[in-house]
């Protein structure tokens, strides 16, 4: 079948029920969503009014108030259930990712891997909430740590990870004895819709066995700016995970930094890899067309600087050339494409602009164009790579599209300046066998992102880690590691069990 004729408004539909939405909640609205596959509809969604956001703030307030009385290991006990929703809908979930985001069979099963994952990490975490204890200076007295649930934890997503980045924030908070108030990309809400179907599914498994849990413990806002501007705004959400641009985070991050919320900022992205001399080509080749071209280049993690080594530039520059020239572009849901579409036209438009940015500071194009598959809505393209003579222009922004920006360099402290110079700090990566390279790469003054890899590209990061980056990236981090501190407030608790009260620092304070 080819794009033009794919009716994928029915798929969407079947997908839908299948995960156990009401065709009520995305028929007859007034948000339109449609897939970047085809350009066409696919979803009309109601939409939340600034009065039901606050009202479902509050709702989640008092869910909060009952959940954190619940023991963390019953509330792992939930996301457990969670985990095994997400497993068996996996098919059905992945599927309507990338249908409605345009991503290749593998990569929307592997955003609904990165769930399940998530979820196996946040159950361990249940039963691992530690606090230290404290040696103390004053005799019969101990001190110590306590984790505490903090609030109702706002999570604002964007398209391009529209499922994952909402679990990697939710299985914490509730292990962490949150509740959690979801505002999804105007973009991408059906998935979202999805989503909320297999919680409220867990959790009426979790209240069937005997679990204790209030209504309204994870509540999803459709709407537009209004509604996320709500959350950010109000007194009752201690903690705001945002996930966007850059602009996103500078309009969102005083607002909470203004009434002394948390947030925590996952922003944009400008990550390089630096191929040198030793590198095992081969093994190069794959890393870079994987994290420069996959999602069509529209990771937060994507490679879009490629330094390359003086010495092996004309051996791994032709071979590069050839992959974008051959990579196969097309219908995301048949096998063997490995690029899809653009999210939309806003999306081909500014990756145009950035291309004749680069064509004016001196960048060598090639690709970049659009590819024409009948479909006159949906924005195919082909991967563009840019021989760049130094960076500037448009290779210090992130430009949400497949671009790769090359760059050839000769001396290694230099190019480790180069690949810092830039204002945004998520992820990096090196490709060398020289151990002396690798580790200056990953020490104090090598990378200065989240994330630096060696010998593998920039994107695809594991849940396992903590996940976010430095610089205009936002500096929150999420996921993984021990980024759940992020999710609890810290008490610090002196006991006297003796029966003098001996002051700290030796102060003498008789009456
Ligand atoms: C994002 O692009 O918003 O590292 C997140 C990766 C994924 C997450 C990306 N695990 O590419």
């Amino acid at each position: 079948m080819t794009i033009a004729t794919l009716d994928l408004a029915a798929e969407t539909q079947k997908l839908l029920s299948e995960l156990g939405v009401d065709a009520a909640r995305y028929t007859g609205g007034s948000l339109r969503v449609a897939s970047p596959i085809t350009g066409r509809e696919i979803g009309l969604l109601k939409e939340h009014s600034v009065a039901d956001a606050k009202k479902a703030i509050d709702e989640a307030h008092k869910a909060f108030a009952e959940w954190r009385a619940v023991p963390a290991p019953k509330r792992g006990e939930l996301v457990r259930l969670l985990g095994e929703e997400l497993r068996a809908a996996k098919p059905a979930l992945g599927r309507l990712v990338s249908v409605e985001v345009g991503k290749i069979t593998s990569e929307g099963l592997g955003e609904v891997q990165e769930m399940i994952d998530i979820c196996d990490f946040a159950v361990g975490l249940s039963r691992q909430l530690y606090g230290l204890t404290i040696a103390t200076e004053r005799s019969e007295h101990r001190m110590m740590e306590s984790w505490h649930p903090l609030g109702v934890v706002g999570i604002i997503s964007a398209f391009n990870f529209p499922v994952a980045v909402w679990s990697w924030n939710a299985a914490l908070a509730l292990v962490c004895g949150n509740s959690t108030v979801w505002k999804p990309s105007e973009k991408t809400p059906l998935t979202a819709l999805a989503v909320q179907a297999l919680f409220e599914k867990a959790l009426k498994r979790f209240v069937a066995e005997g679990g204790q849990a209030p209504a309204n413990l994870s509540t999803l806002l459709i709407g537009g700016r209004d509604v996320g501007e709500v959350l950010v705004d109000h007194p009752k959400v201690p903690l705001i995970s945002a996930t966007g641009s850059t602009a996103m985070g500078r309009a969102v991050g005083p607002r909470l930094s203004q009434r002394f919320a948390r947030a925590i900022l996952e922003l944009g992205g400008n990550n390089a890899a630096i191929i040198c001399p030793t590198a095992d080509l081969d093994l190069t080749l794959r890393g870079v067309a994987f994290s420069s071209m996959g999602t069509a280049g529209q990771r937060c993690t994507t490679l879009r600087r490629l330094f390359v080594h003086e010495s092996i530039y004309d051996k791994l520059v032709p071979r590069l050339q050839k992959a974008y020239q051959s990579v196969p572009i097309g219908n995301p849901l048949e096998n063997g494409t490995l690029v899809g579409p653009l999210i939309d036209k806003a999306a081909f438009e500014k990756m145009q602009s950035a291309l004749s940015e680069a064509r004016s500071a001196g960048g060598k194009v090639t690709g970049g164009e659009r590819v024409e598959n009948g479909a006159a809505e949906a924005f195919y393209v082909r991967p563009a790579l840019v021989l760049m003579p130094s960076q500037t222009g448009p290779v210090e922004h992130e430009t949400f599209a497949p671009i790769l920006y090359v760059m050839k360099y000769t001396d290694f402290d230099d190019v480790l300046d180069l690949h810092n110079a830039v204002p945004q700090g998520l992820s990096s990566s090196i490709f060398t066998n020289d151990m002396r390279e690798a580790e200056t790469f990953v020490s104090a003054r090598g990378s200065d992102c989240g994330i630096a890899n060696v010998n593998l590209g920039p994107s695809g990061a594991e849940i396992g880690g903590a996940f976010g980056g430095e610089k205009e990236t936002g500096g929150g981090r999420e996921s993984g590691s021990d980024a759940w501190k992020a999710y609890m407030r810290r008490a610090t608790n002196t006991i006297n069990y003796g029966k003098t009260l001996p002051l700290a620092q030796g102060v003498k304070f008789d009456v």
